[in-house]
This record gives structure tokens, sequence and C-alpha cells, in this order.
């Protein structure tokens, strides 16, 4: 057996049997023991962000982590924006990286780069394995890394004659058990009990797995007790909502509203969230959300086990049996008529979305308002970019996809973002997803069309205008989905929209939808 197919089976003994794959000549042995090993899905990304994002929707469905396998520092570079938002979503990740063989490296050949530099910024642990004979007990504390509470970015380098050498006796090493979360302390449990029966106002703000429904419904057992709040971030890895569950409304992304929502929100008890921070930082405008005035308490960080957090707060406060505040009651919205915008969007989502559908959230300025009129949908989860850095819509549905084969995958992009990452559609069609992909077409990076105003630019240029258009030439989202192997329609109405959306719904793969706003 040689270190590649001795690191294919660690893997896969490990419970890692998903390998998202762009490769090159240094990862072709890699490659060529995925079929000496049976058990392995292999899945080809036409681009490494494809690839690091689908990674990320994986684990944000399974808690689970997928591989990737990238090649050498370039191929890592392209992947490095979405690796950057599954290390902020706190996604587990074994994230592979060819290199070239050992000896190879001091000769500077022209893909030599320092892979180690090029990883550690969005990896949590970076190891280059440098024997076949080490690689099977890398490979398994990579695995152990990326499947600790929370996830984390585990970046393994594989020198090409590690991959092709003799690898060690058995060649499969088995990764250290997950160990159980750390339990939230009494002090913790205390501090917060005593906030939120001070008589101030007060709000739970939960973050990570919190957002499960276990763990909201203990939070609005607690708000129906105690009359505190409930919010999240801004952004959250994975909400579970809709009818029958406890309804939480997300920071809002512009500093005003955040402003007076924190304001209203008073006191708060931090529970695998942290104290809320502005997007950017905008002249005259405070950094940190917290409202003046306000103080915060740290129930249980992301590392600690915070469903069993809330419950011994939901104890303490004598709030077990209280039945949860907030429920939100089954709702759909009427159908909307005349012509797309962004709260007729909304209105046909929440008429429309299907049960245990999973949204993954990449609308920007689109979708600000899509909320309120989902929140009565039958139960779904909803997925946000934590790490702001746009193209990570299309290929997280790919990873949420394959996690969940029997559920319907529904994509919302905003058409400069789905831009970043349009090879997707292509490892859509050809694994034959079940995703339905909304383009927001409304031709602009209208969001920063705000924030030029925000940060102070009065009267801007052409120049400046023109950097913030999508027009010259028009995107033909129908076209580029085809040419990729995606059945598409363009939607200029809302009867349009509603009847592309209910083909995509009802199918049972990959179907993509320009609704021009
Ligand atoms: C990798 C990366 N590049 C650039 C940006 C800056 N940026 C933020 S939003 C945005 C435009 C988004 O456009 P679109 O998806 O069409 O949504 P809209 O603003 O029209 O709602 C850009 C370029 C970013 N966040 N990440």
């Amino acid at each position: 057996m040689n270190g590649a197919e001795s690191l294919v089976r660690t893997l896969i003994g490990g419970g890692v049997n998903v390998c998202f794959t762009n490769p090159g000549t240094s990862e072709m042995h890699f490659v060529a023991a995925l079929d000496k090993v049976p058990g392995m899905r292999c899945v080809l990304g036409l681009f490494e962000g494809v690839v690091t994002g689908a990674a990320d929707g994986y684990y944000r469905m399974l808690g689970r982590p997928a591989s990737t396998l990238l090649h050498l520092g370039p191929g890592l570079a392209n992947g490095l924006a979405n690796l950057h938002n599954a290390k902020k979503a706190h996604s587990g990740i074994v994230n592979i990286v060819g290199e070239h063989a050992t000896y190879h490296i001091a000769h500077d050949a022209p893909l030599t780069s320092d892979i180690e530099g090029v990883a550690a910024p969005m990896s949590d642990w970076v190891k280059t394995s440098r024997t076949a004979s080490a690689i099977a007990a890398d490979g398994a504390e990579a695995i152990a890394v990326a499947r600790q509470t929370p996830g984390r970015v585990a970046t393994l380098i594989l020198p090409a004659d590690t991959a092709w050498d003799v690898a060690g006796a058995d060649g499969i090493a088995a990764p250290a058990p997950r160990s159980a979360p750390r339990k939230v302390s009494e002090a913790a449990v205390s501090a917060a009990a005593a906030l939120l029966g001070s008589g101030e106002r007060a709000t739970l703000l939960l973050g990570g797995d919190a957002l499960k429904q276990q763990g909201l419904e203990l939070a609005g057992r607690i708000a129906a007790k105690t009359g505190c709040g409930i919010l999240t971030e801004g952004a959250n890895a994975r909400l579970e909502r809709g009818a029958g569950r406890v309804e939480v409304d997300r920071i809002p992304y512009v500093v005003d509203k955040a402003l007076a929502v924190m304001r209203a929100a008073g006191n708060l008890v931090l529970v695998g969230a942290r104290e809320p921070v502005a997007f950017f930082a905008y002249p005259g405008k405070p950094s940190l959300l917290m409202a003046e005035g306000t103080r915060s308490v740290k129930l249980a960080g992301i590392d600690e086990d915070l469903e069993a957090a809330l419950k011994a707060l939901a104890d303490a406060l004598g709030a077990t049996a209280t039945p949860p505040a907030r429920l939100a009651a089954p709702r759909r919205p009427a159908l909307p008529t005349g012509a797309i915008t962004p709260a007729a969007i909304a209105a046909t989502l929440g008429a429309l979305l299907p049960e245990n559908a999973i949204v993954v959230d990449e609308s920007v300025s689109t979708g600000r308002e899509f909320f309120p009129e989902t929140a009565g949908a039958p139960p779904h989860d909803w997925i946000n970019n934590r790490g702001g850095s746009i193209g990570y819509g299309m290929p997280v549905a790919i990873g949420a996809a394959i996690a969940c084969p029997d559920r319907k995958v529904i994509a919302l992009e905003g058409d400069g973002s789905a831009m970043y990452t349009l090879q997707s559609l292509w490892t859509m069609a050809r694994e034959g997803l079940d995703v339905t992909v909304l383009i927001l077409a409304n031709g602009s990076y209208n969001i920063l069309r705000g924030e030029l105003a925000n940060v102070g630019v009065r009267n801007p240029g052409p120049r400046a205008v023109d950097m913030l258009s999508l027009r010259r030439p028009d995107l033909d989202w129908v076209a580029l989905a085809r040419g990729m192997g995606v059945e598409a329609v363009r939607a200029k109405d809302c009867a349009a929209l509603c009847k592309g959306l209910s083909a995509g719904l009802a199918r049972n793969g990959p179907y993509l939808v320009e609704a021009v706003l």
C-alpha cells in the first residue's frame, strides 16, 4: 500500500467518506487510490472555491467533516475565500492539499510556493506529512482536529513522494475519539440567571448549536418565564426555523437598524454567540453594536454544550416546564402578482417553501426582509454566510445536497455573488443534485450603492457608479445554466416567478430560475 492509499483508508475508517476535489499532477496517486478503496464519494468541482464551499455545506448539515483535494499552493489559494467562510462558520473540514515531492521543492519549480504559509490564516491546524509511514497518523490527527467542537479547518499537506512511497506496516490509523463538548460552569449559569432575573431588559443572543430546535425551545421557555428577548447574530451557520419552532430575528446588517434592535434588546446573555460587531466601520458609527449602558454575560461559548447550558439555565429559572414563547404559527402568505420586488420574492418563498427544505441564503440586499414572510412556512433550515466573502452560496448548496439527498435545497443568489462560483452549476448537473437556484437578477452590486452613501460618499461619479453595475453586457443566467447542463427559466413577473420556482421545487434535480428585478 502506498501513502495515498493509506490516507484514503484512514479517511474512510475515520468516517470521512466524501471528497470534494480539484486535482493536479501532484495529487495523481491520491486520485488513483480513490479507485483502490471502496466507500469514498468523490465529487469534482471546476474551481477550488466550489470544492471548499461544498465541504463547508456538507459539515453544516451533517456535523461531520468531508475531505477536499486541492492542487498545491495556487489551488489552495483559489479555495481560500470559501475556506475562510467555513472557518467562520466553525465547519470541520479535512482540507488536503497536494505538494511537490519533498526533494523537488528545493528546485523552485513553477508551482512551488509556501503552502503552509498560504494555508495558515484560513486554517485552524496545518501539517505537512513528510513520509508515507507518517501519513496515516497525520490523516487521523487531521480528522480528530476537524471534528472537535466546534468544527475546525484542518489542512493536511501531502507531498507527492509521501503519496507514492510505501506506507507503514498496516497503513491505517484511527482518529482519537471525538471528545464531548465542555460543560457549562455553574458560575456562568448563576450569572446568566441573575441577569435575567434582575428586572432589567435582557435578551438571549444565540449562536451555533443553540439554533437547533431543542436549544431554541429552551430559549423560548426561558423567554416565556422571564420576559427576555431572543436574537441571533446577523449570520448563522444553520438555523432551524418555520412553523412550530421558536421564531427568532437576526441582528440587522445595517448599523443604524442594528443599534435600534440592540437598544431594545438591553443586556445580553451570550449562548454560543459573541458580543455583536458591525460588519464594517463607518465614519461616526460604532464598531461594537452593544447599546450604551448595557452589559453582557457569557452563559456558554461555541466550544461548550449549548443545549445543556440552556437546559441548566432553564432549570435555574424554573422554566423547564413553561410553554415556550414565540412559537411560529403555520402561515403562508398569498402569492403576489405584478412586478418582481424583494417583498414579492419574500412572499413567494413563504408561499412555496417545501417542508424540510434547506435554504442557503446569499440574497445579499434583496433578502433583507425574507424572514418575516417565511417564518410560518413548514419547518426548514436557513443557512447564512458567516465569513462575508461572497460566492459561498451555490458551493454550500452542493455540500448540503450531498449531505441530505432527501431534502430540497434552495439557493438564493444575488447575481453578483453567484458569478464568483458559477461553476457550481456544472457540479449540480453532473451529480444530479436536488437544488433549485433562484438568481436575484438586479443587474448590480446593489448593496454597494448603499455602502457608498454609508461611508459618506455624496454624489458618486459615473466611474464609481459603473463599478457597481453588472450591465454592459447583461448576464444571461438561462444561457449560463444551460451551458453547464442545468435547465433554467427567466421570470419577469410574479406569475412567472411562481411558475418557475414551482417547476424547480417539483423536480428531483437541479433547476435555475432567473428572477428579473
Ligand atoms: C470575495 C468578496 N469580494 C467582494 C466583496 C464585496 N461585495 C460585497 S456584496 C457585493 C455585491 C453583491 O452583489 P449581489 O450578489 O448581486 O447582491 P446585491 O448587492 O445586488 O444585493 C460585493 C462585490 C465580498 N464581500 N467578498
